[in-house]
């Protein structure tokens, strides 16, 4: 007899089939306890800690490597948090149950503007600023149970980090990869500072939204990440578990094109100054060199003031200072009308020997390239359209597969390949081909060479800021740019500053006890360098501290490194697809030149999760005032509902909207399964149920199916963690596990016969449903007797004999004469039936491609075919 908890079910309230429908009923004493996650949560975090059971096993046999992006500290962690570390939770959990050896660390990318912003604002430093939010969000992240690694945590502003930040400098710096030059950074000429890029708003500055943001030449520091260009790209191949997306724009944002460099001669007569020299360009087209009729060079083109001729001087001079205010994407765009002016110089074109006119047109991007280019106006839409507007010529020297151009009547250019025509010695040539020929001929008479060329740049990693990692250098009127000895780092972080506002240099300019110190090769007087690093620096390298983060002598030991890596599992937003995740990529590879870590890409799976949107599909953000806040979730309903809410939503890769309606329904499935495995292990049947073996022959069909429904609830979480972090079709079979387990106790109690199943289905399922639900998943195994954490035992295994689904035979007739039998499951719909008869072999054979009269369909039981 199963008395308790079904039985009362049965009487009070419930004939629900679906979680959607369900009531939640009232809580009678008779029924079973109500789930007051309150009660437990804390508890079994308690236990976790005291077990240890986040403690990263050193060495590791079977590791997995598990982490997710770590975070800003900007006030509390909101919801976009919270579901990227629910995820990685979930599969670190799983992990361990695996028997694998999990690391899963955090940590905190503590320095940055912000801190500043809200030091200038309400008068508090950083430090504090930014150590205040670290305690807030970390005691919400240990509050929602999350299973880090927690000795291993680290702190990017903390000097037992930085001086480690600093020493990856020095590393880059040694090999050639950190360089000083001179480049733009974006001016506010009403404060006189330097504003990052963030603060440029529409071209504006954000204290002055109607004063155009101007580019100023500095001195800055820059990682040679173009070095790693062809490597980067070539290694993506590598990468076949990221998101397709976020290789591709890796890809984009590499930029390789393949083409020529070409030099122009400038004669002397040609240019105001007397000076004869060359300009070069780069091109893809040098197959279209006989149709150049101009040259065009960027505004900020060294070049550029020099060629201006007299009378020409002033007008290029006001040029330069208008293309200064524009941005690169407003210049890049295509359908923008394309200026220019005449700088009155010519240069000469290397194979028809003319004489074209050097322009200048903001078109041209001074950081691409050579920052000059030929125009060929017939083969490119932007010098067409050039050409056009400033009357200049326009000839064809590549002619389609079909129809002739003609130059006077063309109304775009033709960029297509085709035939080279007007180009001695290569008319005839067919275009692509050409390519190749030209290229090869250019360079034999040494006025050309190929040149392969990356749109990516170097990364300016200066900042002339306070709140970031201080450059290890030393300026030393003597001996030039000195590096800090390692063993001197930490270069620390002043904590006195006159001022935080920026004003073009660095506030630690000001700072004289940190400013000034000694050469350390020739120990006079110098000046430390004042800039700070940019914080993706600071997060290239996180996960390799992880591994090793109480080492005081070294960043990490090789040896961590080489047990560890690469990580299997990352999990961060995608708006760092060609940021911070180039940069990590492109540090592994130099760390992998300098021989300390064996890996040359630091992530072999990378999963971005998707965003958390309001109810209505607005992304969650504190300006729109739609944010939701974890902590008052956890308040109200514990840690696991919204958790599996959270999970439940969407695919990981989904948007997700959150809705108070949509937990209601998590709840209710959350109450409904907690009662569910209340009553069965309340029924005095359940203990006698241990270890005894379920065979799905013997079930009722009702039992059988629920049994089955347990083992796909196992199976699909199972895969939704190994495959594709879609962990809402696995919460699905548990809803539909407690349909089923419901469904046979509505109708009667669940026999002697089948009751074993129900017992093994409750003690499978707290166990599978731990890495979902952690709280409740350990709270449901120790309550059905499961020995030690549910997370220090194996995940369940799929019974494949359990997972068919039950058959039943059903005889088909035409015209009332039994012909033949289908096999369907029990509940297979009317057409379901209707369908899988008119698709057995005989009964085609005897309808013989007539249409039947009419079906008859007894549910479950028969088909009757009437011809
Ligand atoms: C002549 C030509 C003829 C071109 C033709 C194209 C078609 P990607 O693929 O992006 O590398 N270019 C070169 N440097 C530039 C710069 N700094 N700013 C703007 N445009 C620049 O494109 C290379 C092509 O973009 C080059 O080939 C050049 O125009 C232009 F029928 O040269 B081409
Ligand atoms: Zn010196």
């Amino acid at each position: 007899m199963f008395v308790s908890g079904i039985t009362v079910w049965r009487i009070t309230v419930w004939r629900i089939t679906k979680a959607e429908h369900y009531n939640p009923p009232l809580m009678t004493k008779a029924a079973t306890e109500p789930y007051r996650p309150h009660d437990f949560e804390s508890r079994w975090q308690a236990f976790w800690q005291r077990e240890g059971l986040d403690h990263t096993p050193e060495p590791p046999r079977r590791k997995q490597y598990l982490m997710e992006m770590f975070a800003y500290p900007s006030g509390d962690i909101h919801m976009g948090h919270f579901r990227n570390y629910t995820m990685g939770d979930v599969v670190a959990r799983f992990a361990r149950m695996r028997g694998f050896d999990v690391l899963h660390p955090f940590g905190w990318d503590a320095f940055g503007l912000p801190a500043e912003n809200a030091a200038i604002k309400h008068g508090i430093h950083p430090a504090e600023w930014t150590a205040k939010n670290i305690e807030v969000s970390r005691a919400t992240l240990r509050r929602m149970g999350l299973s880090y690694d927690w000795d291993r945590e680290v702190v990017t502003c903390r000097a037992d980090y930085y001086k480690f930040t600093q020493w990856m400098f020095l590393l880059l710096h040694e090999r050639g990869l950190a360089y000083r030059a001179r480049a733009a950074v974006n001016w506010c000429p009403v404060d006189q500072t330097v504003l990052a890029n963030e603060h440029v708003v529409n071209g504006c500055c954000w204290r002055h939204p109607d004063v155009p943001v101007e580019k100023r030449e500095l001195e800055q520091w820059f990682f040679r990440i173009t070095a790693y260009a062809e490597r980067l790209l070539a290694d993506l191949d590598k990468l076949d578990q990221w998101p397709e997306s976020t290789v591709k724009m890796q890809r984009n944002w590499l930029g390789r094109s393949e083409g020529a460099e070409i030099d122009f001669a400038v004669p002397a007569w040609a240019t105001a100054s007397g000076h004869g020299e060359g300009l070069t360009v780069f091109t893809t087209r040098p197959d279209t060199l006989w149709g150049a009729t101009f040259l065009t060079i960027a505004p900020e083109h060294p070049k550029t003031l020099e060629l201006a001729s007299e009378d020409r001087r002033a007008e290029v001079e006001a040029y330069v200072a208008k293309a200064r205010k524009k941005s690169d994407i407003e210049r890049s765009d295509l359908t923008r009308q394309k200026d220019g002016v005449f700088t009155g110089a010519y240069a000469i074109n290397p194979v028809t020997h003319d004489p074209i006119p050097i322009w200048v047109a903001d078109y041209v991007l001074g950081g691409y390239g050579t920052g000059a280019i030929m125009g060929v106006p017939a083969h490119d839409q932007r010098d067409f359209e050039f050409a056009r507007t400033y009357d200049l010529p326009l000839k064809v020297v590549v002619q389609p597969p079909e129809g002739t151009l003609d130059p006077e009547t063309m109304t775009e250019a033709y960029p297509g390949f085709g035939t080279m025509v007007s180009s001695p010695p290569f008319d005839g040539t067919p275009a692509p081909d050409g390519i190749a020929e030209v290229i090869a001929w250019l360079a034999k008479q040494r006025v050309g060479r190929r040149k392969v060329q990356f749109r990516l740049r170097d990364w300016l990693i200066s900042r002339q800021r306070y709140w970031g990692c201080p450059i290890p250098m030393i300026h030393c009127p003597a001996c030039g740019i000195v590096p800090v000895p390692r063993e001197q780092l930490p270069v620390e972080l002043p904590e006195n500053v006159e001022s935080f506002i920026p004003t073009g240099r660095s506030p630690l300019e000001d700072v004289a006890e940190f400013i000034e110190t000694t050469c350390p090769k020739c120990s006079g007087p110098a000046r430390r360098d004042p800039d700070t690093m940019d914080t993706f620096v600071d997060s290239s390298w996180y996960h390799l501290r992880y591994l090793d983060p109480h080492n005081e002598r070294e960043p990490f030991a090789p040896e961590r490194a080489a047990e560890w890596l690469p990580i299997d599992l990352y999990i961060g937003g995608d708006e760092h697809a060609t940021g911070h995740l180039l940069y990590f990529r492109f540090f592994t590879k130099v760390l992998f030149d300098a021989g300390w870590v064996a890996v040359d890409e630091p992530a072999t799976r990378l999963v971005h999760q998707g965003m958390v949107a309001d109810s209505k599909g607005e992304i969650m953000s504190k300006n729109k005032g739609n944010v939701v806040a974890p902590g008052e979730l956890f308040d109200r309903d514990g840690v696991d509902v919204p958790r599996l809410a959270m999970l439940f939503f969407a695919p990981s890769d989904a948007e997700i909207l959150w809705s108070d309606g949509g937990i209601e329904g998590v709840r209710r499935f959350v109450h409904r399964f907690w009662e569910t495995m209340l009553s069965t292990i309340a029924d005095p049947r359940f203990a006698a149920s241990a270890g005894a073996t379920v065979d799905a022959a013997v079930l009722s069909s009702g039992a059988r199916e629920a049994w089955r429904l347990a083992h796909r609830a196992i199976e699909r979480t199972t895969q939704s963690i190994e495959r594709d972090l879609a962990f809402n079709t696995a919460i699905a079979l548990f809803m539909e596990w407690v349909n089923a387990a419901r469904r046979v106790g509505d109708a009667g109690d669940w026999s002697d016969a089948d009751y074993p199943s129900l017992a093994a289905s409750a003690r499978l399922l707290a166990a599978t449903i731990a890495p979902l639900a952690p709280h409740l998943g350990e709270e449901l195994w120790q309550r059905t007797g499961g020995e030690g954490s549910v997370f220090r035992s194996p995940f369940p295994a799929v019974d494949a004999a359990a997972l068919r689904k039950e058959t039943v035979e059903v005889p088909v007739q035409v015209n009332g004469k039994l012909r033949s039998r289908v096999y369907l499951a029990p509940d297979a719909s009317k057409d379901e039936m209707e369908q899988a008869a008119l698709a057995d072999e005989k009964v085609r054979e005897i309808l013989a491609g007539q249409a039947p009269r009419r079906v008859v369909v007894v549910p479950g039981r028969l088909v009757n075919v009437v011809m």
